[in-house]
């Protein structure tokens, strides 16, 4: 994938929306409640029918009766880059008395998460009402995995879901926030119940661990069922059971389905692909127990998934084991980041779609209920040049059809709720409306106009860094543009606006905009994400004192090392990142970009028990090391236990003569009771080995070992005896 300088066409997000149109079962259908809420990340309903939707950049929006409010119930100083900034919100269980929300997000200086809660007064917030009630751990550079999930539980526990912070062991550690999902009281203090009541004040407030982004969950009403929907790394998304306390969900060593006993496996997981049921990243879950619902029975009691990349919406029966995914909807807007049971008993969900960020209602009409407009297209007023989009928004059942037209004749294939018109030309002005239809009948919006002004739209351009510009991790990146305009000249600073945003395969992290310079620096981060499928886009965006904007975008790419590992003696088991891998094995890294390497031990191999020695390139077992600017390879060296001379007795085996200068030794055991076993040789660096099946009696052993084939040298014997391995070194001389 090479990506050059391309000119960004406003319409072609509105072009990708109408040729991806919904898929839903019949008699389903959705509408769209409010739009232009950018970068929304959750979202809340309270029992009078508001939903509250929290913006990334701090800003808490309102829609009540159908309308987004103007007014933000509150703007928080937050830091929003990658996926950090407002991230979480609950409200209390008794909000219609005591107006409390609580709010998850990132302080503004970076440094941590915190959990507040805030006063309502109506649909505003009561000012300096925050009360803190729970600071989370400090956070590295990394800027994402922050969790934020909030949720009561029956209890009338505050459930936090936070995440690893990309680093993989704060997931199993108890002393730390992170990876985690914490059970509390309402103000932040302990709760009674929590499965562990010692240590530290963070490991009192764990309830499950082993996680690595849970970025919702939810509670099943009336049973008291906990789902977290963790999103995965490279393998698998999961939904896991967390309605006991104290479960470990494995990550980093384990993601999906796991054979060690001590990780609780999900009740659901789906892996990468494309298409239906499968994606990159659960962004929503919820039950669909509502009071009251107008769906057919079969959706009551089922669990509702969607995911980010492939834009599904799926279910699944939460009370069965292994259960089976049933297909929902498919071509959902945009990107979904949260789906929730509205108290009306339809589904919502929230969504990064082109319209700026949007709700949408699924609603079900068995009979066919006619077209209401939800939303009127606006009056437009453009420059020569730019392009200009009407927008409707309609309920009714589906499918709708939609015609527009201009001075009240059609116009040819506009026929999508979104209508555009590319470099609009004085012709363009004129009177312009939709009529939407489906088999109950139609309706017809109010009639907006398009101005042209005669204005031309500018132009912009990315001049820096160069389109052959490879960056490396921890470096800064020099990026500058020019905006040029026919009526205004050169442009000044106050005209720029520039988007970085980090794309990870399929999917982009947005960041906060840079606006009112020419030119500056980004620094990219060397922690967050190990992948090497990632690049920036630079997107410089102009705007001409008559408001016409023009675009330029340019892909950056990274600068590439290979990391391969390996083990002495080979085969043996790595972590990378803290996720186990066998040896051998190859990565392609960005250069600059830190990783976690560490060591599996003790590790059994043909009953000789191995543990680790050194690293080629020196330090501890576990450390961080930073992608090099050149091909590497990682050996860690392994020993096998040898059991010294002083724990003859316990090891309970006698080798002689030791040295050995002749073909036989051999090794007196004692058995408690007749075995078939085996025993091994190996030197310390595995160059010599040898094998040799064992056939003890119960009492005194005498066996002779054949070593006329095995060089001078010192080597671990080693007995399987009732389970153990016992082991004794011997020096064999030539
Ligand atoms: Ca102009």
């Amino acid at each position: 994938m090479n990506y050059s300088t391309l000119l960004f066409i406003f319409t072609s997000t509105f072009l990708i929306t109408s040729l991806e149109a919904q898929v839903y079962p019949a008699d389903f259908s959705q509408v769209r409640v409010a739009n232009d809420i950018s970068n929304p990340t959750v979202m809340a309903f309270a029992n009078d029918g508001r939903i509250f939707v929290a913006q990334q950049g701090g800003a808490l929006r309102v829609i009540k009766n159908g309308t987004l409010l103007a007014t933000p119930f509150i703007t928080l100083a937050v830091n929003s880059i990658g996926e950090r900034g407002l991230i979480g919100i609950a409200l209390d269980p008794d909000f219609a008395t005591n107006h409390f929300i609580y709010l998850y997000y990132t302080v503004s200086d970076g440094s941590h998460n915190r959990l507040s809660r805030f006063t309502a007064n109506g649909d505003v917030v009561v000012a300096n009402s925050e009360s803190i009630v729970l600071e989370l751990d400090p956070l590295s550079t990394a800027s994402n995995h922050n969790g934020g999930a909030l949720a009561f539980g029956p209890d009338g526990k505050l459930f936090v879901a936070v995440g690893e912070n990309a680093k993989g062991t704060n997931s199993q550690d108890l002393n730390t926030y992170l990876g985690k999902i914490l059970r509390i009281n309402k103000d932040g203090s302990l709760p009674a119940g929590n499965p562990f009541t010692d240590g530290s004040e963070q490991k009192k407030r764990i309830w499950a661990y082993g996680l690595r982004n849970p970025y919702t969950i939810s509670f099943q009403p009336g049973t008291g069922k906990f789902f977290v929907n963790d999103v995965g790394q490279n393998t698998w998304e999961e939904v896991n059971d967390a309605t006991t306390g104290g479960k470990n969900f494995g990550w980093p060593s384990a993601e999906g389905m796991s054979t060690n006993p001590n990780y609780a496996n999900p009740v659901y997981y789906y892996g990468r692909g494309t298409g239906d049921g499968v994606g990159c990243a659960i962004t929503g879950g919820t039950f669909f127990n509502p009071a009251t619902t107008n769906y057919p029975a079969s959706y009551i009691g089922k669990y509702f998934i969607m995911d980010y990349c492939n834009k599904w919406i799926n279910s699944f029966d939460p009370g069965v084991a292994n259960p089976a995914r049933a297909a929902f909807a498919t071509a959902v807007s945009g990107g979904g980041v949260s789906i929730s049971t509205g108290p009306d008993g339809n589904l919502y969900y929230l969504s990064r779609d082109a319209s700026g960020g949007s709700v949408f209602k699924i609603v079900y009409n068995p009979i066919a209920v006619a077209p209401t407009i939800t939303q009127q297209p606006a009056n437009i007023s453009v420059s020569q040049g730019e392009t200009a989009t009407f927008n409707v928004s309609a309920s009714g059942s589906a499918p709708l059809t939609y015609q527009w037209k201009k001075n009240n004749v059609n116009i040819n294939g506009a026929t999508s709720a979104a209508y555009s018109i590319t470099n609009v030309q004085a012709a363009a002005a004129g009177n312009y409306k939709v009529t939407i239809t489906n088999s109950a009948g139609s309706v017809t919006s109010n009639e907006v106009a398009l101005s042209v002004i005669a204005n031309k739209a500018p132009g912009a351009s990315i001049t820096s860094p160069a389109t052959t510009y490879l960056y490396i991790a921890g470096t800064s990146i020099s990026f500058a543009g020019t905006g040029t305009d026919t009526e205004d000249g050169e442009l000044p600073a106050s005209a720029f606006s520039w988007q970085i945003d980090f794309h990870h395969d399929i999917h982009k992290h947005d960041q906060p905009a840079i606006t009112g310079v020419k030119s500056g620096t980004f620094t990219v981060p060397v922690e967050g994400e190990v992948a090497s499928n990632v690049w920036y886009r630079f997107i410089l965006t102009v705007t001409d004192s008559k408001g016409a904007k023009a675009k330029d975008s340019l892909d950056v790419f990274p600068k590439k090392s290979t990391l391969s590992f390996a083990t002495l003696p080979a085969g043996l088991q790595l972590t990378l990142d803290g996720q186990p891998i066998t040896t051998p094995k190859s990565v392609v890294s960005v250069q600059g970009v830190k990783r976690e390497i560490g060591i599996v031990t003790p590790q059994v191999v043909n009953g000789i028990d191995y543990q680790f020695s050194s690293w080629s390139q020196g330090g501890d077992a576990s450390q961080t090391i930073s992608t090099p600017s050149a091909d590497i390879i990682y050996t860690a060296n392994f020993q096998p236990v040898i059991v010294g001379l002083d724990e003859q007795v316990l090891s309970g085996i006698d080798l002689y003569p030791n040295p050995v200068r002749e073909d036989y030794f051999y090794m007196t055991v004692v058995a408690t009771e007749d075995q078939d076993t085996f025993m091994s040789l190996a030197d310390p660096l595995m160059r010599n080995t040898k094998k040799m099946n064992v056939s003890l009696k119960k009492g005194n052993n005498n066996v002779p070992v054949y070593v006329g084939d095995l060089s001078t040298g010192m080597y671990a014997v080693s007995l399987k005896m009732n389970g153990q391995s016992l082991s004794k070194r011997i020096v064999i001389l030539k």
